[in-house]
């Protein structure tokens, strides 16, 4: 039985400068073809039969799914950069999951939700959780990704469903998503409490608060 093909989404940086890596490198970034593991705590073990998908906050219609019902959501391959805030970027990785954009369609956000809050399951600190404007979700190319290079992810890159929002540091994409609440007024999440910036564009170099 062959799948069938998925649509392919680039993002943007993918072609800044005409695709050269240089030019595709944010300032003070450098290049890794590895994919380091970075996080605080543990890594959790999440069986996809038990992994569940929170929407609510401040939306019309709060949502719960499973691996399942997101796999049956359109899914795409994202082909995107990563970029840490602790200066390590990979280029050319692809990501197969559904655009957080549609479960926010299904959801309806209230018009004054302004901003989103991703929670992810990581024992001791089940309470992980990390801050972006809702207006950065509402793009074609920011994931709930399963699985990278056709593989589905390790359980330390967020087995077995990741956040991946490529057009900011790669700390706004939660690993063990379990949650994602609408919120009004701006959340810091962990590393953001811990003095990252609460935004996190990589071409602007907004890695702190200050
Ligand atoms: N749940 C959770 N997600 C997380 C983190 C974390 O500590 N906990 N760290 C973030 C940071 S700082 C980065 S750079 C990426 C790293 O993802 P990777 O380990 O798959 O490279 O995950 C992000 N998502
Ligand atoms: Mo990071």
């Amino acid at each position: 039985m062959s799948s069938p093909a998925r649509p392919v989404v680039v993002s943007p940086d993918v072609r800044r400068g005409g695709g050269a890596p240089a030019s595709r490198t944010p300032p003070g970034q450098v290049l890794t073809r590895k994919w380091p593991v970075l996080h605080h705590g543990e890594v959790p073990s999440i069986h996809p039969a038990h992994w569940r998908l929170v929407v609510d906050g401040l939306v019309e219609h709060p949502l719960e799914l499973g691996f399942e019902d997101l796999h049956r959501l359109p899914q795409v391959d994202l082909h995107c950069d990563i970029h840490c805030v602790t200066r390590w970027s990979r280029l050319d990785c692809t990501f197969t999951g559904v655009p957080i954009v549609r479960l926010l369609e299904m959801a309806r956000p209230r018009p004054e939700a302004r901003f989103v809050i991703q929670h992810a399951s990581s024992a001791p600190h089940d309470g992980w959780t990390t801050n972006l404007p809702l207006a950065d979700l509402l793009v074609e190319d920011a994931l709930l990704a399963w699985a990278e290079a056709g593989a589905p992810l390790a359980p330390e890159h967020g087995a077995p469903v990741r956040a991946v929002v490529p057009r900011l540091y790669f700390w706004k994409g939660a690993k063990w998503i379990r949650r994602l609440e609408l919120v009004a007024d701006d959340r810091p999440g962990f590393w953001e409490r811990n003095g990252y910036h609460l935004r996190g564009d990589p071409w602007r170099e907004e890695r702190y608060a200050w």
